[in-house]
Parts: structure tokens; sequence; C-alpha cells
């Protein structure tokens, strides 16, 4: 349990200092202007994802990538802890603006554990957004390369995400790409 800046209890969703642990220097991309994971931009914070985010507009941020529904507090807080509980599985990272204390980038490492290769692990990259007005300022591929090298950091034998044509070639700058004779198949429900 942490104390937020305004001395609430607060909790975040995993230990950050994993994070801290991922060697950002072996990430491809270029960042011009330069920014890390422990320096995002003037005024921005990247850290997990922690229940007071739910006052912060991280629905509302959800909102921006798809339909998010009429999630209650305690809805939020229930699933929080049961993914709080499973460890070493959900890493959802956040940025805020410090000055307005709004979430405004979010993305999420999950981490699925297997008896195949070796008993080894797999990552998936979910619900990557940047808030509409943040566009530009190179966030979206902070958040990518950041979860990228963790999910390597954490063991996965591979990382996947989905995600719609008009973005393919911004993901396929990080080394994913549409595997040949591989077929990603979806029903809805
Ligand atoms: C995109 C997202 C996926 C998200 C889905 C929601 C990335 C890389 N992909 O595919 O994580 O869950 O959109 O769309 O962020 P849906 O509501 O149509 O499932």
């Amino acid at each position: 349990m942490n104390l937020d800046a305004n001395g609430v209890k607060d909790e975040p969703l995993f230990d950050g200092s994993i994070l801290t642990e991922v060697d950002f220097t072996l990430c491809s991309s270029t960042y011009n202007p330069a920014i890390t994971p422990t320096n995002p931009g003037e005024n921005l914070k990247l850290r997990p994802l922690c229940k007071s985010d739910y006052e912060k507009g991280y629905m509302e941020l959800l909102q921006q990538l798809t339909v998010v529904g009429d999630v209650t507090y305690e809805q939020f807080e229930d699933r929080f802890d049961k993914m709080s509980s499973c460890k070493n599985s959900y890493y959802i990272v956040v940025i805020e603006d410090t000055l307005t204390n709004r979430v405004i980038g979010s993305a999420t490492l999950a981490v699925e554990q297997k008896f195949i290769h070796q008993c080894s692990s797999r990552g998936r990259i979910e619900d990557v957004v940047v808030d509409n007005t943040y566009r530009g300022k190179q966030l979206g591929k902070l958040l990518l390369d950041l979860l990228t090298l963790l999910s390597k950091h954490v063991g996965c034998y591979k990382v996947s995400l989905e995600c719609k044509d008009k973005v393919v070639g911004f993901y396929s700058n990080f080394g994913y790409i549409k595997e040949e004779g591989q077929n990603y198949m979806c029903r809805r429900f």
C-alpha cells in the first residue's frame, strides 16, 4: 500500500521496480527529443496502474480505444484485485500528466504461463491507448518499447498483439510481424 500525493491510500497493480530492471538502451527505436520510461516528458510520469487511476480518467482513456461500459469503482476495484492476485501476469502501465493528474496513456502486457517451450510463458500486448490530445509525443512508442522489452525480461518466448490494418505499420516498427501461415481468428459474443 502506498500513499498518493494527497496522502490517500493507494495501491499499484504490480511492483514498479521491475520497470527499472528493464534495460531500455536495448530498444532499437530512436527518440527525438530523447525520452525514457523514467523521463517520459515534461510533467509526465510513467508507472504501474494504481487504484486511484479510476479517479484520474483511466476508464475515460480506455473509451478512446473501444467500448468500456459503465464500470463502477467497486467493479473496477474487484477486477483490479483479481489481476493483482495473479502474480507476474498483469502489467498495466500508465502515463500520468502530473499537472492535471489525468492518465493520458496506457498499455498492458498480459503474461500467460505455459507448459510448452519448457514451461515458458507468452506475452500479449493489449489495450494500447494514448489520449488524442497527447499524440506526437512518442508516448505510444515508449509504451510499446517498454512492454516489449519487459516481456523478454520476464521470460516470454514470444509476445504478440492484435491490431487494425491502419496501425500494422506502426507495430512493425517494434519487430512485430504477420507470420506467414499463422492466422488470427476470433469469435465474438
Ligand atoms: C485493439 C487492441 C486490443 C484491444 C482491442 C479492443 C492493441 C495492440 N490492440 O485490437 O488490445 O483489446 O483493440 O477492440 O492495443 P474490441 O473492443 O473490438 O475487442
